[in-house]
Parts: C-alpha cells; sequence; structure tokens
C-alpha cells in the first residue's frame, strides 16, 4: 500500500475541499464505531477516508476507467444512475492506485452506498458512519447519530428507509442491494427476538 500522506495528497487533489472534510469525518466517526463495536480501528480509518475517492469524476470518465481501464461490467441500475458508481470505481481505485488489497476494506467501500445483503462489522461501520459524521447536517441527524452507537443494525435500516423515500418522491430507481440490505437486517432482527421468546 501507499502510505497515507499519499492517499491524502491524491484526495486533496481530486476532491473539493467540503467532501474531503466529510472523507476525514467518516474516516473519525468509523474509529468512533469500531472502538465501541470492536472493529478494526485502521481498516476502519483506510475505508473511511477513501470511501468517496471517485466521488468526483465526471460520469463518462467514471464509467470508461471502470469498463476499460479496471475491466469491471457494472449491473444496468449503476449504469443507469452514474452515482452508483462512485463506490465500484472507488474499489477499484483504492486497490489500483493506493494498493489496498483487504477485501474487508475493499468491500466496505465498493458497498458504501447500497449496502447488500450480508454486510461485515467494517461494511456497516463504513455504511453508518456516511451517515452520521460530524459535517453532517439534515433534521434527524442527532437521533440517528445515537441509534449508530445503539444498536448498528437499526441505524442503517433507519437510513436505508430515509434514503429510499428520498428515491420513491423522486421517482428514482432503487438498486436491488438497497433492497437486499434492508430485507437481510430485517429477518435477522426478526429471528433474533424469536430466540428470545
Ligand atoms: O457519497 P455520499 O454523498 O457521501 O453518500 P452515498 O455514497 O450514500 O450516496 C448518496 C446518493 O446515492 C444519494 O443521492 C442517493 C443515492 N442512492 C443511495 N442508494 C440508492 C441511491 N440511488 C439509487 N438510484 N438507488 C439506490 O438504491
Ligand atoms: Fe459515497
Ligand atoms: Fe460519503
Amino acid at each position: 500500500m501507499i502510505g497515507i500522506d499519499k492517499i491524502n495528497a491524491y484526495l486533496l487533489e481530486t476532491l473539493s475541499e467540503k467532501r474531503y472534510k466529510h472523507s476525514l469525518g467518516v474516516a473519525q466517526e468509523a474509529v468512533k464505531l469500531s472502538d465501541h463495536y470492536g472493529a478494526d480501528r485502521e481498516k476502519a480509518y483506510l475505508a473511511g477516508l477513501v470511501h468517496d475517492c471517485a466521488k468526483e469524476i465526471a460520469p463518462q470518465e467514471m464509467l470508461s476507467l471502470i469498463k476499460d481501464k479496471y475491466g469491471v461490467s457494472p449491473d444496468s441500475i449503476s449504469l443507469h444512475r452514474p452515482k452508483l458508481l462512485h463506490g465500484i470505481l472507488g474499489a477499484a481505485i483504492s486497490q489500483n492506485r493506493f494498493g489496498i488489497y483487504d477485501t474487508a476494506v475493499l468491500d466496505a467501500i465498493r458497498y458504501h452506498t447500497t449496502g447488500k445483503a450480508n454486510m461485515s462489522l467494517l461494511s456497516k461501520i463504513i455504511y453508518i458512519a456516511d451517515y452520521i459524521e460530524p459535517n453532517r447536517d439534515y433534521e434527524d441527524v442527532d437521533y440517528l447519530r445515537k441509534l449508530a452507537y445503539e444498536d448498528i443494525d437499526k441505524a442503517i435500516i433507519y437510513g436505508i428507509d430515509f434514503t429510499i423515500r428520498d428515491l420513491l418522491d423522486r421517482g428514482a430507481t432503487i438498486h436491488p442491494d438497497t433492497m437486499h440490505c434492508r430485507n437481510d437486517l430485517l429477518i435477522k432482527k426478526a429471528e433474533r427476538s424469536s430466540h428470545e421468546d
């Protein structure tokens, strides 16, 4: 892996100041969540720092990098909505430019926008840190911040519901991984509570 200083230099060059601050915020929040839930804080910092490294690349450029440079074939929903490509491309850049080979870190980057079924603790942490990092400001953010430290699965479901409502209001497509993630967490939650009876 290249050094953190080189990764920071790349991010400073390719991201707006606001997005770079957001990335540092996600890294910081991910470390806090890792300490709380017993995940690897160094992996969490790294994944948080780089999760949006592809966010400000123009859609056409994203597509050609993904397909031609990195040889990945995105699904049709992601192709339809280029915003969904930045996790896929972020993981490819993290591997090929930054030399990150840790599959848990790469997966957390890859799925940070949609989530997916059977997420690892690290992926869950990055997913929710993205919603609650210190620079985020929206109506429910303080409630979600509290929930994230009480029950991370519940917090993710809350975040997904929030996003799905917004997508429905805008008449947008909903990625199947988003639904798989939500269903998976809801089913596991129901199974856990039935075992408690
Ligand atoms: O990159 P960030 O802004 O920090 O956050 P993000 O990676 O979670 O991206 C949020 C955007 O992605 C937001 O505009 C909604 C969109 N999005 C999230 N899930 C889905 C989605 N868009 C579609 N079409 N389908 C999804 O399931
Ligand atoms: Fe993102
Ligand atoms: Fe983000």
